[in-house]
């Protein structure tokens, strides 16, 4: 079982400053995200407050953490250091924090790119990550107001937003931030 001040101490060693007050927004949204969508929540505490564990970890330690844990990955998720802090998270998470709950590490886990068939939580930790109180970008309030409407409205707002930047910046786009959008416009109803 984990222990909150352990992960609180570990985080204060590693990231900086503006990334741990990036990561209390992250908890004070899931929390609120949690209550309206009835998922518990120290789930989504815990959640929230690992997600970003690995955001300051140098690269190369990343990808040699990856090869020792022999995970196999699309090969563009390989060629893109910004996502391999998600890859990361739940082998902390799992290792050093003892979490146990697959939700909770699942949610470290796909909260930059989402997949197809996402939980609640793993959806309330993506949404609360882009829409904590100290994100700023056009739209930012419009994806709020829909997100505490309805969580899979905001959830595809959310998506082609990141998308239409990836876009717009000539960026590789994830093959699962691909198959979160097809799965979620093909199956909200
Ligand atoms: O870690 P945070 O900054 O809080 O947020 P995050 O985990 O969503 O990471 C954001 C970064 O991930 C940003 O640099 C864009 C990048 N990203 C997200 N989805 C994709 C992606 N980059 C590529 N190339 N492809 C994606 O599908
Ligand atoms: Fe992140
Ligand atoms: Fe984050």
């Amino acid at each position: 079982m984990w222990d909150i001040d352990k992960i609180k101490a570990y985080l204060e060693e590693n990231l900086t400053e503006s990334r741990y007050i990036h990561t209390l927004g992250v908890i004070e949204t899931a929390k609120a995200l949690a209550s309206i969508n009835k998922i518990d929540l120290e789930k989504a505490e815990i959640a929230a407050l690992a997600h970003d564990v690995a955001k300051n970890m140098n690269i190369e330690t990343m990808r040699q953490i990856i090869e020792e844990h022999n995970i196999k990955l699309p090969y563009e998720t390989l060629k893109t250091p910004e996502l391999w802090h998600s890859i990361i998270a739940p082998i902390i998470g799992e290792e050093v924090f003892q979490i146990e709950d697959r939700d909770i590490l699942n949610a470290m886990r796909w909260h930059t790119t989402g997949r197809e068939n996402m939980t609640t939580l793993e959806k309330i930790i993506y949404m609360a990550d882009m829409i904590e109180p100290k994100r700023s970008f056009q739209g930012v309030e419009e994806l709020r107001k829909a997100t505490f409407e309805n969580l899979d409205k905001g959830f595809i707002m959310a998506l082609n937003h990141t998308i239409n930047y990836l876009l717009n910046k000539g960026f590789c786009i994830d093959v699962n931030t691909i198959e979160a959008r097809n799965f979620i416009i093909l199956n909200n109803k």
